[in-house]
């Protein structure tokens, strides 16, 4: 099975040339790897010698096709790729933004780059949980098709179950590393994708595949060693709350070495635990309900002041103008009134409050700055976007589109998406995690529950203009939309 690791031992072997390694991709390397999609261990390494003999092949095609593709100029100069950067909030709902019209949280920054943004006030992502939604963003491949569908490998835990106890157990650790191998070593991200154009990519924040080198990173905070207390990011953690200075670092030497990047910023920000500066808090308790709330509600600004240093950082250390800026959340919160805690209907869950986030992608004279209140769009949908714009060809494997395209994001009828349990139920098969799918089309969404699963569910209906917090199941009185919806999930997956 051809792996991102060989596309990187084929640089090597092409003395570091990124087209031969580009045409060796494009040649085979991403349908094999896509192909494993679904698929079973033991399918696998059948075909293992068939597709490293076509490999060897594709690689010597590459190598002497170079010279003609060279002469043909049909190679972009790579000093002039944009530096890709993603800012991903952790656990904030969709409207818990000023520019999203929050009436006390403020978030300048965040604000500002909406203004010079393409942004979409209707983006979603397809699991409203952590883990797959990170290998979303990362991947451009929905939950069922990249396979990580849950926060932590089986076997099931009790609720109760201290996960740094359970991260320290051998045979648990065993596991862990069994599931990684069987889903990061094997996906394509985009840093995988970046790599042979001759970008360097860095992991800051969130991580929970392991080392970040795993997931095609050059470089990252994060360790991901179980035995130093890896799960889902550990030391990458520290970005954000405890300042910018490994990505001022990275940026600096990407621009000295005139090299392009790829920076994923994940701070854990503003997950809990919620421990803003008193200052913020301060602010924050004499206009929310509660104290609970308030320390979430100056999470937000925090992290919101977190990504106008970053942007200093990126127009100060390197060239603001080449850099596309992606913003997205990875799932929703709704924090109680008298905990820190996720309230029903957020987080973990089918509805707005787990499922929405603003979607905005930032070039400077390159994207004209605009707010798409209209249509549907998904977090799917960034990893086509970004080879688009760094004038790659598009993957049909992908099932998301260019966002800059408006002809194909109006022409879209309906957005999916998949609810998986917080543990993952089994090794490599996702049906086994299921719990809700979900569709939308035009302001019409419906939710289908898994009745193995959730037999006590019920179909669900909602009217999101006329109902933005889904307080009227409009499933009764719409028999026929329910049906027809109904059909085009089934006929989505599985
Ligand atoms: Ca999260």
């Amino acid at each position: 099975m051809l792996t991102t690791k060989d596309f990187h031992r084929a640089r090597a072997q092409t003395n570091g040339d990124s087209q031969a390694c580009v045409a060796l991709q494009n040649c085979g390397g991403r349908k094999l790897r896509h192909s494993r999609l679904n698929r079973r261990p033991f399918q696998l390494s059948c075909k293992r010698l068939a597709f490293e003999r076509l490999a060897r092949l594709m690689l010597w095609m590459a190598v002497a096709m170079t010279p003609a593709l060279q002469a043909a100029g049909q190679q972009p100069g790579a000093d002039k790729r944009p530096n890709v950067v993603f800012i991903i909030s952790d656990d904030q709902a969709w409207n818990d933004y000023s520019f999203m019209g929050h009436a006390h949280i403020e978030t300048p920054k965040l604000d500002q780059l909406a203004a010079e943004s393409l942004v979409f006030t209707r983006g979603y992502v397809p699991d409203s949980l952590c883990r797959p939604s990170l290998a979303t963003i990362i991947s451009g491949l929905y939950p069922h098709q990249h396979g990580i569908v849950g926060n932590d490998p089986p076997p099931n835990q009790a609720a109760s179950t201290a996960r740094g106890r359970l991260y320290r157990n051998p045979e648990y650790q065993a596991v862990v590393e069994e599931y990684l191998r069987l889903h990061i070593d094997r996906l394509e991200t985009l840093p995988d994708r970046l790599a042979p154009l001759g970008y360097r990519s860095f992991q800051t924040g969130k991580w929970w595949e392991g080392s970040p080198s795993r997931g095609g990173f050059d470089d990252g905070m994060t360790h991901g060693d179980v035995n130093r207390g890896g799960r889902h990011g550990d030391l990458g953690l520290k970005i954000g709350r405890e300042g910018m200075q490994p990505i001022t670092r990275f940026v600096r030497e990407c621009a000295q070495d005139q090299v392009p990047y790829f920076l994923w910023y994940a701070p854990f920000m503003p997950h809990t635990p919620h421990t803003p500066p008193a200052r913020l808090l301060d602010k924050y308790r004499e206009l929310a309900p509660t104290v609970p709330i308030a320390k979430y509600w100056a999470m937000c600004e925090w992290f919101d002041e977190t990504v106008g240093e970053l942007r200093q950082v990126i127009a100060t250390e390197s060239d603001p103008n080449n850099t596309i800026i992606v913003y997205v959340c990875d799932n929703g919160w709704i924090n109680q009134r008298e905990a820190s805690r996720y309230a029903p209907r957020s987080k973990r869950t089918q509805y707005e409050g787990g499922i929405r986030t603003p979607i905005m992608v930032h070039w400077p004279g390159r994207i004209a700055p605009r707010q798409d209140d209209q249509h549907a769009v998904c977090s799917i949908d960034i990893v086509p976007t970004m080879l688009q714009l760094i004038g790659q060809p598009q993957d049909p494997e992908l099932p998301g589109i260019d966002l800059t395209n408006t002809a194909k994001v109006a022409a879209r009828q309906v957005l999916f998406g998949e609810i998986f349990e917080h543990d993952i139920q089994s090794m490599d098969d996702p049906r086994t995690s299921l719990l809700y799918r979900w569709a939308i089309e035009g302001n019409m969404k419906l939710i289908v529950p898994n009745s193995e699963r959730v037999p006590q569910a019920a179909v669900e209906l909602f009217d999101l203009q006329n109902d933005p917090w889904e307080e009227h199941d409009l499933a009764a009185s719409q028999p026929e939309l329910v049906n027809r919806l109904t059909e085009a999930i089934n006929a989505w997956w599985p």
